[in-house]
């Protein structure tokens, strides 16, 4: 423990430089009165093809900077920050290379501010981390339905138990989501649909209409809590080349806010936002669509108080 000019803190926990959003910098996040807290996990080693993904927080952080200056973020007819409390602790620390280690650290972390009465926005690192953050979110909400945005369902069998291809394979397996529940969106890679999820592939989600998804997604994920897991991957490579497995034919910046947009009456419990790999982007592109998507995802929560 550390004293600070805000009192002690655990800095084997967290450590960071800037908050997203300019929002404060809180190292005892559970200690606080916030709503929702931003964690990074700066996790790539479970990535298949391209690493690099443990850069995304920084660089998601670092773009959000550009969105800071908006009172009511259009076309909201609010200010986010005057009924949400957000605050950011930075990225989680573990020891590089001992997964197990990071797994056990990730889970506690989620559990103690979970606990804590405060929801959770944690950006990736690469979509392993959904797993360990699942698993915590299980022990406070139960099974859950996954609202899962994607190139890939990730739901292969194959490879490591730490593998970025392998998580949704395996949480419904522990028990902690419920695939007849769950719905996978933007999807442009082989997969076995003998599974039970319900994929609206890339090709279909572009010619639906957004208020056909999104009815879509309501009725799959009725009656349970909903953890909204979004692969920056799940965006066509033009609106964001700068991630570990990019898939050409996906979607747009603009659709996804308008289907995000439209899920103010579901339950979600809990969001990331994943796989940003700032060395393969451009111009800031796919950081900066990362923090807008997650910008997105705090006014759609926000909307819900008045
Ligand atoms: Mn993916």
């Amino acid at each position: 423990m550390l004293s600070t000019l805000y009192g002690e803190y655990d800095n084997s926990l967290v450590s960071n430089n800037f908050g997203f959003l300019r929002f404060p910098l809180e190292f005892n996040p559970h200690q606080t009165d916030a709503d929702w807290v931003i964690t990074g996990f700066t996790f790539d080693v479970a990535t298949s093809g391209r690493p690099g993904a443990r850069f995304g927080p920084e660089a998601i952080r670092k773009a959000s900077v550009n969105l800071a200056w908006e009172g009511n973020r259009f076309p909201w007819d609010f200010n986010l920050r005057e009924r949400l409390k957000v605050v950011d602790c930075g990225d989680l620390t573990f020891a590089f290379g001992d997964n197990a280690e990071f797994c056990d650290k990730a889970e506690q972390h989620v559990t103690r501010i979970l606990q804590s009465g405060k929801k959770m926005l944690s950006f990736g690192g690469d979509h392993f981390i959904t797993l360990p953050l699942l698993r915590g979110h299980f022990k406070k909400f139960g099974q859950m339905a996954l609202l899962h945005f994607d190139a890939h369902t990730d739901t292969y069998d194959h490879g490591s138990d730490y593998d970025h291809g392998t998580m949704f394979y395996h949480a419904p397996k522990e028990g902690l989501i419920d695939p007849e529940h769950s719905i996978q969106i933007g999807i442009r890679t082989e997969h076995d649909p003998s599974l039970g999820y319900t994929v609206l592939d890339a090709p279909r989600a572009n010619d639906m209409t957004v208020t056909e998804i999104v009815q879509k997604i309501k009725q799959v994920t009725q009656g349970l809590p909903i953890y909204l897991t979004f692969d920056i991957d799940c965006l066509d490579p033009a609106y964001a080349p700068g991630t570990g497995t990019p898939v050409c034919g996906g979607m747009s910046t603009d659709k996804i806010f308008k289907i995000l947009r439209g899920l103010k009456d579901l339950n979600i419990i809990g969001m990331d936002v994943v796989e940003v790999a700032p060395s393969y982007d451009q111009s800031d592109i796919t950081a900066l669509a990362a923090a807008t998507i997650a910008l997105e995802m705090f006014y759609l929560q926000a909307s819900k108080l008045k």
